[in-house]
């Protein structure tokens, strides 16, 4: 058996997405995920002006042999578009081993481990009372966990909190957040660390004493603070029993998060923009981190993520995969099949499609009581109408960019 073919399909459903779809000789087909937020159409580039055409006449049934020839063969290592390119063909291939073999994909993984994987929505409001309702609202959609983020007095537009009516892409689909805009530019947010810093813990304490002690809460830090900072805010949050506090630094000097451990025991992820397992190396080794944040589509695909996860193990670290609605349906259900199967499942993220995007993608997982499950149909369990996809050409979109009050570029 052959890989035949490789098409790259970029499709705009209400957001971008980029998927590979590999072909073998027999007619198998297999998609894989490559969508990277705000930059697709570099990875779009990348698989098909770079990787598709090594792929072609190469055994499909060889992942791990593939994975290392990209990996190892384009000598240019590491970095998110190289990595998310390598994930959508490792992908691809692990989905149509499995359906070859005739079984949902996590068969393959060592099999399930538990009934479903506890998912978290995403709440927000610009005050308390749009908080409360974001909270019933994923309450009532059967969330058993939720992230919660929320306005800063003062400030305008900031990271994680929806506009009513729909943030992003097309302002159609209220999605609770969707940070990529189509406006030709990226949009301007203001920050304030400090008014956040003195904000937040007003709203956690809130939330905490109105939904009680066993609701799982989360929040996002998204890379904003210094580790003193960080540090602070995570003894501040301690007496409200985060599940985690995620990306409190940009952790790009890894050793900074000692500062922040030394003083808080509020749990931490880290992880949405980091792509192979060297990123996590110091910070695994030295238990600096509690839930590793990748997403399959961001670092590396099945093969890399399996072995992560097992290194993670070891020091008892668990998973918490980004699964934002930039991770495509079929990202999402690599995710979920790698999760069912990991003995260190922690938490996965979840939020729902946009109608339009599952018009285009068709997907077996299922979400019931709080748990995602990937399904049993044979593979990943995603299908693409290629019809439907077509008619929803690309859209360019950027993440927002952020400043502080007096101008000043601030990480996002
Ligand atoms: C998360 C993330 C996202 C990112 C987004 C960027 O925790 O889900 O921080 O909200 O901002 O994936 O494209
Ligand atoms: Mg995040």
């Amino acid at each position: 058996m052959k890989i035949e073919s490789a098409t790259v399909i970029v499709t705009s459903p209400g957001r971008n997405f980029v998927t590979l779809k590999i072909t073998t000789s027999d007619g198998v087909t297999g998609l894989g995920d490559a969508t990277l937020n705000g930059r697709e159409l570099a990875v779009a580039t990348y698989l098909s002006e770079h990787v598709v055409p090594t792929l072609i006449g190469r055994d499909p049934q060889n992942i791990e042999d593939t994975w290392q020839y990209l990996y190892r063969g384009a000598y240019w290592r590491r970095g998110p578009v190289t990595m998310a390119a390598i994930a959508a063909v490792d992908m691809a291939l692990w989905d149509i081993k499995a359906k070859l073999a005739g079984v949902p994909l996590y068969q393959l993984l060592g099999g399930a481990s538990r009934i479903g994987c506890l998912a978290y929505g995403h709440a927000s409001g610009a005050d308390l009372p749009a908080i409360y309702d974001s909270i019933d609202e994923h309450l009532e959609l059967g969330y058993r966990a939720i992230r919660v983020q929320t306005g800063i007095p003062g400030l305008g537009s900031v990271y994680g909190v929806a506009s009513s009516g729909g943030a992003g892409t097309a302002g159609t689909v209220r999605y609770d957040y969707e940070p990529a805009q189509p406006l030709g530019v990226p949009s301007e947010e203001q920050w304030d660390t400090r008014a956040y810093l003195r904000h937040l813990p007003t709203v956690f304490e809130a939330v905490r004493s109105k939904y009680g002690p066993e609701l799982p809460l989360l929040h996002d830090g998204h890379h904003r603070m210094t580790p003193i900072q960080a540090a602070k805010l995570g003894k501040s949050l301690e007496e409200f029993d985060l599940f985690w506090l995620e990306d409190c630094t940009p952790a790009e000097n890894q050793d900074a998060l000692k500062l922040v451990r030394q003083h808080t025991t509020t749990p931490l992820a880290i992880g949405e923009i980091f792509n192979t397992v060297w990123d996590y190396q110091y910070l695994i080794t030295n238990q600096l981190i509690d839930y590793v944040r990748s997403a399959v589509t961001h670092t590396g695909g099945i093969t890399a993520m399996k072995k992560l996860m097992d290194f993670a193990a070891i020091y008892q670290i668990k998973s918490g995969f980004h699964g934002p609605t930039d991770i495509s349906p079929v990202g999402q259900a690599a995710a979920l099949h790698l999760g069912l199967a990991i003995h260190n499942f922690g938490i996965q993220e979840y939020m729902k499609h946009s109608a339009a995007a599952l018009d285009v993608f068709h997907t077996s997982y299922t979400f019931e009581n709080g748990l995602l499950h990937p399904g049993e149909t044979p593979g990943l369990g995603v299908s693409l109408d290629e019809d439907a996809a077509a008619a929803y050409p690309y859209v360019q979109a950027y993440l927002p960019v952020n400043r502080l009050l007096d101008g000043t570029m601030h990480d996002w």
